[in-house]
Parts: C-alpha cells; sequence; structure tokens
C-alpha cells in the first residue's frame, strides 16, 4: 500500500473529483493544500465542504505551491500538458488524477470502459443488469459519481467510465476487462489538434488488462495490443460479438450463435447497436447470468439527452441529443433520421478545434438546414454557408425554426460542441430545447 504520510500534497481543483481526493486524504488524517484557478466563489459550489483545517489558494499566484509539493493530484479539467504541470514534472514531482489513487487503493477487479461515444449508456446498461444480480457491481468515474467516492461501496467489482482526461493520469491501472467501445476525434483543444495524441492517451487503458475487449473498426488498437493479453472482439461485421441481417431483422451473433434480435429493442439509433454488442461482451465476460443482460437489454429505453424522440406532433418530430458533444455523435443522429420532411439540425457551442469539414458527406442528399449558434457558431456557419443560418443563441435559433417549420419536418439538437459557453452543462442545454420545441409545437 501506498503511505502518503510524508508527503507535501497538492490538490488542483475544486470540482466534484478535487473533493473526493480531499475527503479520501482527511479519512487518512493527511490535510492537503488546495487549489484552483477560478476565483469567482459561484463557481466554487463545493468550497464549502472542505475542512477549515485545509489551506487553499485561489486565482493564478499557484507556482510556489506546485513547486513546494510532492504529489499534485489534478482534476480531469487541469492538463497533464499545463506548462506548471510540465516544469513539475521535470522537477521529479508526481502528477496523477483521482484515478490513480482508486487503482493504488484496491486488489479488486476493475471494469474500465472508454470510448468516444457510447461510455455513458453502456455504463449505465451494465448498472442495471448488475442490480439483478448476485454480484455486487459499484459503479464511478465519469459517469459523474467520482470513483474514490465508490471505494468503500461494499462491491466484488467496480466498473469504471473513463475519460482521455482521467486516462492522462493513470499508471497502476490494470484493469480485469478493459474496452475502448469506439474511437473519433474529440476534445482536439487539449490535445494540440493531434488525434494520435488522443488515440495514444485513450490507449493506456489496455495497459496491463487482463481481458481486452476490441472493436474491429479500429484496428489501431489491436496492433498496441501484448500478444499475450487475451482478446475479445465485437464489431457491426466482424467479431466474436457481431451483427447479422437476415432480411429486414438484425440479429447480435456471439461466434456462431444468435444472441438478440435488435428489432425487438427500445434503444434506437445503429450506433446503439454498437454499444448493444459491447455490453453483451463485457456483461458475459464478468460472469452476468445472460439471462438478464438480454431482458435488460429488451427494456432498456435509453438515457436522457442522448438520441431521445421528445416531442411528435402533426408530423412534426423533435430529438433532443444535448450530449452529443462531438463530430461522432452528430454523425450517428444523422444518420439515424428518418424523414420525408426537412432535417433541421442545431449545432453549436464550443466547437473545441473539431473539424466540422468531416460532417459534410453525411449531409450529402439530405434535405436538411442547419442552425448555428453558440461561441463557434459563425465558424459552423462558414463552413457550410448555403445551407444554414446563423444566430446568437440556440433560444434565437428555435425561433427562426419555429418560422420555417412544416410537415413531416425533423428538429434535431445534436450540437457535436460543448455546452459550456451558454449553459451549465449539456443537461441543461437539452431542458432549454425541450421547453422551446414544446413552444414551437404548441403553435402549430
Ligand atoms: N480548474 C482549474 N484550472 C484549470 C481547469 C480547471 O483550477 O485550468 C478547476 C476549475 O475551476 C474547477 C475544477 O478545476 O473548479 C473542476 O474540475 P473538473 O473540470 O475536472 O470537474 P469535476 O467537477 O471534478 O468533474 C470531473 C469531470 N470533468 C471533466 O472531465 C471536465 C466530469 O466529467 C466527471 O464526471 C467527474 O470529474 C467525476 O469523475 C464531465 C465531462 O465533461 C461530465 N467529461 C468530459 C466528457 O465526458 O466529454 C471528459
Ligand atoms: P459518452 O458517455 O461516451 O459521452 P453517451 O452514452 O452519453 O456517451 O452518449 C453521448 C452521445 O453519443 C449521444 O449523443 C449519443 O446519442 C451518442 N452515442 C452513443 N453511443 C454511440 C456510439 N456507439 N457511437 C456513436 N455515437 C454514440
Amino acid at each position: 500500500k501506498y503511505n502518503y504520510k510524508h508527503k507535501k500534497i497538492l490538490i488542483w481543483g475544486i470540482g466534484i473529483t478535487g473533493i473526493s481526493c480531499i475527503n479520501f486524504f482527511v479519512k487518512k488524517g493527511i490535510y492537503p493544500k488546495v487549489i484552483d484557478t477560478e476565483t469567482n466563489l459561484k463557481r466554487l459550489k463545493f468550497i464549502n465542504k472542505i475542512p477549515k483545517r485545509i489551506a487553499i489558494k485561489l486565482g493564478n499566484d499557484i507556482k510556489s505551491w506546485i513547486f513546494q509539493s510532492d504529489l499534485i493530484v489534478i482534476s480531469p479539467g487541469i492538463s497533464l500538458f499545463h506548462p506548471l504541470l510540465q516544469q513539475a514534472s521535470t522537477l521529479g514531482i508526481e502528477i496523477i488524477g483521482d484515478i490513480e489513487l482508486f487503482c493504488r487503493e484496491t486488489n479488486k477487479p476493475i471494469v474500465a470502459i472508454t470510448g468516444s461515444n457510447g461510455k455513458t449508456t453502456v455504463t449505465s446498461i451494465l448498472q442495471t443488469i448488475a442490480k439483478k444480480s448476485s454480484i455486487r457491481v459499484a459503479t464511478g468515474g465519469n459517469i459523474g459519481i467520482p470513483a474514490l467516492s465508490i471505494l468503500e461501496k461494499p462491491s466484488d467489482i467496480y466498473i469504471l467510465e473513463l475519460s482521455s482526461f482521467q486516462l492522462e493520469t493513470i499508471n497502476s491501472l490494470k484493469a480485469y476487462i478493459a474496452v475502448i467501445i469506439n474511437i473519433t476525434p474529440d476534445h482536439m483543444d487539449r490535445y494540440f489538434s493531434n488525434f494520435n495524441l488522443y488515440k495514444h492517451t485513450k490507449l493506456k487503458i489496455y495497459n496491463n488488462a487482463n481481458i481486452c475487449i476490441l472493436n474491429t473498426k479500429n484496428n489501431f488498437f489491436k496492433k498496441n495490443i501484448h500478444k499475450q493479453q487475451k482478446k475479445i472482439t465485437f464489431g457491426i461485421n466482424y467479431g466474436d460479438y457481431h451483427l447479422v441481417k437476415r432480411h429486414s431483422t438484425t440479429w447480435v451473433y456471439h461466434k456462431y450463435k444468435k444472441v438478440i434480435n435488435l428489432n425487438n429493442i427500445l434503444l434506437r439509433g445503429s450506433h446503439n447497436f454498437e454499444n448493444v454488442l459491447v455490453t453483451l461482451a463485457i456483461s458475459d465476460t464478468i460472469g452476468f447470468s445472460r439471462n438478464i443482460t438480454l431482458k435488460t437489454l429488451y427494456k432498456f429505453n435509453g438515457l436522457s439527452h442522448r438520441f431521445q424522440t421528445i416531442y411528435k406532433k402533426n408530423n412534426i418530430t423533435c430529438i433532443n441529443d444535448s450530449k452529443s458533444t462531438n463530430i461522432g455523435s452528430t454523425i450517428a443522429a444523422i444518420k439515424n433520421v428518418r424523414t420525408k420532411g426537412t432535417l433541421r439540425l442545431l449545432l453549436g457551442g464550443n466547437i473545441k478545434s473539431a473539424n466540422f469539414y468531416a460532417l459534410k458527406k453525411y449531409l450529402k442528399n439530405k434535405k436538411i438546414k442547419i442552425y448555428c449558434y453558440g461561441v463557434d457558431g459563425k465558424h459552423i456557419f462558414n463552413i457550410f454557408p448555403y445551407i444554414s443560418s446563423c444566430t446568437l443563441t440556440l433560444n434565437q435559433a428555435m425561433h427562426l425554426i419555429k418560422s420555417e417549420i412544416t410537415s413531416n419536418d425533423v428538429i434535431l439538437l445534436s450540437p457535436g460542441c460543448s455546452s459550456t459557453d451558454q449553459f451549465t452543462n449539456f443537461e441543461e442545454r437539452g431542458e432549454s430545447f425541450k421547453k422551446l420545441s414544446k413552444k414551437i409545437l404548441k403553435h402549430i
């Protein structure tokens, strides 16, 4: 076990991760120092949860505290490439994140799940399966429950949803099962527009993993896995778990056996087929009952804000896909909308240095109008000027849609950007879209 007693520890970030790290050390009788570059107390809503004894520094004058420490625990929102951290690292100061602290504390099996899209959907289905199983499971990570907060939960196995940010600061993870659901560009602002760097960060999840679950679409990962590691594959076209289309029915096959008829599940969109495949692969490997897994898959109706049909009236459909924060999920949404009318697509927010040109080929031969808004709305508009309008806010964009909409149209919020320029988070953006959609439909 690691001993932190005589170390000068600094926690950077007072979000839910930072608080979980502080609690972790305080339980051990250790009082770290804490910093955050934010000075607006309204934005530091957890600051009151920090014990009085702990020294806190807010703002940018953090250099001295950084260089005085032996161990810095950073929150996912802070980049390992921050110049001060790069300097600290060359001085031999150890820099880790909450997941590294977690991994050092437990010998229990960890199922580690990452990917550009589908993490929360897959993790949530597994959580539902687990509830009906005799295997005790605790779930946390990027899903919104800091991993350290589940460390002491009675469990036989941990399921962790991990982001690339969290993977940046991990060294000791030896997952029992590791999976990358898929990989498409995201967080390019954090990785210097270098997709390879992002991919290599994700790849860390397979380091020392007992069983690697691999998407056959992403050859890159297979090449980077050790020969001795056990591999299980899944994929739309081939893999241990794959799809077979027979007439109008799509089946999941495991090896040569039919497992589930996808025409009978409630989850909508072919991207969710990928999620079903990977869920089955993980569930079988954990040892959950196949029967419970299938029952759960048949019943699972999808999570809010993920390609969710919220209203249908007079042949007009509104789809809330506010959780789409990268281009991969927007492409998935566009591919899966069926309409005889016009697809009215809302794009915008913080583009995070993504390349929206990649959307172009999915727009061909479609009756589509794009409504751009938010801090990068203009940038997106300039890529598709002939089929777009540009407004400042989502509210204004919806007003414009109201004046243009006709029967059989679909309004789709699948913004492909993060929401933080104009909203607290994707949930708030989605709720706002719901309200505005309701208003539009009232007048139709
Ligand atoms: N901060 C600084 N300096 C900086 C950047 C941030 O001091 O340069 C401070 C902020 O002022 C803030 C604190 O750091 O007070 C916030 O830390 P954080 O952004 O890491 O947020 P947490 O509340 O700790 O939430 C994090 C994850 N956030 C991010 O990855 C940005 C949550 O994922 C995760 O659920 C949570 O830990 C628990 O594990 C959110 C997310 O957006 C939902 N994830 C990305 C995604 O899914 O695309 C990766
Ligand atoms: P994550 O936790 O990785 O962000 P979510 O399950 O919350 O994943 O879904 C995020 C977005 O990605 C939603 O817009 C959803 O419709 C879309 N999505 C979900 N699964 C996939 C997939 N396998 N491929 C592409 N897009 C997906």
